[in-house]
């Protein structure tokens, strides 16, 4: 039994507070603790679980989708620039997409330094995944980094296992944050001149595919609740693209990555009846011009010509791995040297799975599957909100002074609209296809800004003792919520009173899900669903507040999903909003089922006022760093 009664607070103060132990937050503990030096600046990292092994990288990665090769003339930051602002249907904000690309290259050479093995060929060149990626041995790609992290800033300053639930304000600064520890009764505050949210992106907010024995199992790390998205809008900052939920192709129900099948391997990917959906459905790019005849085709077309396929009963997709495969073996005349190729492919294909999505590998290995003899099902999975992939969901943060029009530049780079509020990775939006490298070289060029933030900005924050009370009540409720209610029913899971967060959970994915375009809807909405999504929102809004929990764990749950339902809120507010349908693939709004560049080539943006609980939505346009 544990009630708020049994909770210690301890308060921290710092001057820069780095939320997340990703790779954006590694990224930033480096380069700030290479600034802070200079300046006598102390930094605080707070990760929720254990850095080694934490966030989305923690199984690690086949590859670093992120490398410009600006230096050996591989690519210009512009040709990068174009990919992006492309891939997301014209959507993008190209001085910080260029910001990070200009500067990945020597994120990924620090990978190296610090010991992450990259494939090389004979003449000692990486070697390439696709243009702008690069193979790895990753399996141990995060305890690598945040070995890096931990080491510039020393353990002292890192706290683990420390769950951060908001924000903490002066006037309308961001003054630190408040969470708890998921292993013992404290409360912390987090005392900070400048902080970085750098909590990735959000999962389980839609129903996932995986139910029942498979409960928990999708592509994105089921830790990463939407903690960026919830802290962001509780401090009053802008977001933008909300609606950009990114919904990757994958292996189905182990989710393995396609990537290396695509570019490496050159697989076709083709329906049940050996038609290959992206040629056979070409003609259907027409109506997405001018982004349907762009090359590479955008992600989310790539979806929308497979989805064809299933809404015309030509599925199941499948991977031609056993064709692929032989294939390249082929190519070697030598029949002896074809064996050994055909053995090296093998082992290539187990591993790309064995770094980074260990379940797929199981799965092929319960299925009897050998890739190089069968195909294996592709499917579409559920929404994600991951700003740092082909979605690009985030806060709206400045842009750096020297390439942002001066529209999108408020001082320094990297910094929300709120005051003090620094953003990177997942965290922040609309600089799409940033990766794990481009994630941690966010990380960084942030962490650079909110150094000398700090240093321009000398004042402790006032931090007002009634608001951290009330905060610490309203945290700890559900564990006080369970103790005086429990005995209602003779089941502790059910009560007339409470929710216990799985619950609570599984209602809001339902919303989501049946409302806002989730995979039993076919990822397709309208107006009126939409509306009506709303409604039962507000109902669960309301619940919320009756959330209880049996234990520490359980009160992590249910912050985590209340963090859910506003991740979930903004997107459903911003699908609204823009009245087109641009990345089908993503969502189809079917009552407006076209693009319609005239009125919609913008940003939509939202914000919800911190005193009021008002919603306010903004467009915001879309500029180009270049004169063409
Ligand atoms: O190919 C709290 N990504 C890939 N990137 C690549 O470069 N190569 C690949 O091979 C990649 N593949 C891939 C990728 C992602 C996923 C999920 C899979 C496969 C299965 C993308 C990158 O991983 C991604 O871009 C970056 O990791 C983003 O970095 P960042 O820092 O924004 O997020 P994070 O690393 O997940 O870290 C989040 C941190 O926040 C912590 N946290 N801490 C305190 N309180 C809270 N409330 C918190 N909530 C979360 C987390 O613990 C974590 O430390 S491929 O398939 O696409
Ligand atoms: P994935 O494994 O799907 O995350 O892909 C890894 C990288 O390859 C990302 O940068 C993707 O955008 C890119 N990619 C995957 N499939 C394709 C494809 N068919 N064409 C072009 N790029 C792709």
């Amino acid at each position: 039994m544990v009630t708020s009664a049994d909770f210690e607070t301890k308060v921290i103060e710092t001057d820069l507070l780095i939320l997340g132990g990703g790779m954006a937050a590694c990224g930033a503990a480096v380069e700030a603790a290479h600034w802070a030096k200079k300046n006598g600046v102390k930094v605080t990292l707070v990760d929720k679980a254990a850095m080694d092994r934490s966030g989305a990288v923690a199984m690690g990665l086949s590859a670093i989708n992120q490398y410009v090769g600006l230096k050996d003339g591989q690519n210009t930051l512009k040709d990068y620039v174009d990919y992006v602002r492309n891939d997301l249907m014209g959507i993008a904000r190209e001085d910080l997409v260029a910001d990070i690309a200009r500067h990945v290259d020597s994120t990924v050479h620090l990978f190296e330094k610090w010991g992450l093995p990259i494939w090389k060929d004979e003449e000692g060149n990486y070697v390439h995944e696709g243009r702008w990626q690069l193979m790895i041995n990753g399996e141990s790609y995060k305890v690598i980094v945040a070995e890096a992290a931990k080491n510039a800033l020393g353990l002292d300053n890192i706290y683990e296992r420390v769950f951060i639930v908001g924000p903490i304000l002066d006037g309308d600064k961001c003054a630190g944050a408040v969470g708890f520890s998921v292993r013992d009764n404290i409360f912390y505050v987090f005392k900070a001149k400048a902080t970085l949210v750098a909590m990735g992106g959000a999962v389980h907010v839609f129903k996932p595919r995986s139910t029942g024995e498979g409960l928990g199992r999708a592509w994105y790390p089921p830790w990463n609740s939407g903690s960026s998205a919830y802290f962001a809008l509780k401090a009053g900052a802008e977001m933008t693209c909300q609606e950009v939920r990114f919904i990757p192709i994958r292996f189905k129900d182990g989710y393995g990555p396609v990537g290396a099948w695509f570019l490496l391997f050159k697989s076709r990917a083709t329906n049940a009846f050996d038609g290959e959906y992206m040629q056979e459905n070409r003609g259907e790019l027409e109506k997405w011009v001018p982004y349907g005849k762009v090359k590479p085709m955008p992600a989310n077309l790539r979806n929308w010509l497979g989805m064809m396929d299933i809404m015309a009963g030509k599925g199941p997709l499948y991977m031609r791995t056993e064709e692929a495969i032989q294939k390249i073996a082929a190519s070697e005349e030598d029949p002896k040297q074809a064996k050994k190729k055909l053995k090296e492919l093998e082992a290539e294909a187990w591993e790309d799975f064995l770094d980074m999505t260990i379940s797929q590998a199981i799965l092929w290995a319960g299925t009897n599957t050998q890739p190089e003899e069968k195909s294996s099902e592709i499917a579409a999975s559920e929404p994600y909100f991951i700003g740092s992939h082909s979605g690009a969901s985030g806060a709206w943060v400045s842009g750096p002074a020297d390439i942002a029009p001066k529209e999108y530049n408020w001082g320094y780079s990297q910094m929300s609209t709120v005051p003090g509020m620094f953003c990177a990775g997942d965290a922040s939006g609309a600089s799409s296809h940033k990766f794990s490298s481009g994630s941690c070289t966010e990380g960084r060029l942030a962490a650079k800004s909110a150094v000398r933030y700090c240093v321009e900005n000398p004042d402790a924050p006032k931090v007002d003792d009634a608001q951290v009370e009330k905060l610490r009540a309203e945290i700890l409720k559900p564990l006080d919520l369970f103790e005086q209610e429990k005995g209602k029913l003779s089941d502790p899971d059910i009560n007339p009173v409470y929710m216990k967060p799985k619950m609570f959970m599984f209602r809001l994915q339902k919303i989501m899900d049946e409302y806002a375009g989730g995979v039993s809807a076919q990822f397709t909405t309208s107006e009126k669903l939409l509306e009506k999504g709303m409604e039962l929102m507000d109902f669960l809004k309301e619940d919320s507040v009756n959330l209880a929990a049996e234990n520490l764990h359980e009160l992590m749950r249910c912050w985590e999903n209340v963090q859910r339902m506003w991740q979930a809120e903004a997107h459903v507010r911003s699908v609204r909003f823009r009245e087109e349908t641009r990345w089908p693939g993503y969502y189809f709004r079917a009552d407006v089922p076209q693009l319609d560049d005239e009125n919609w080539k913008v940003f939509v943006n939202c914000k919800c006022d911190p005193a009021s609980g008002e919603w306010e939505m903004i467009k915001r346009d879309v500029l180009s760093i270049y004169d063409d």
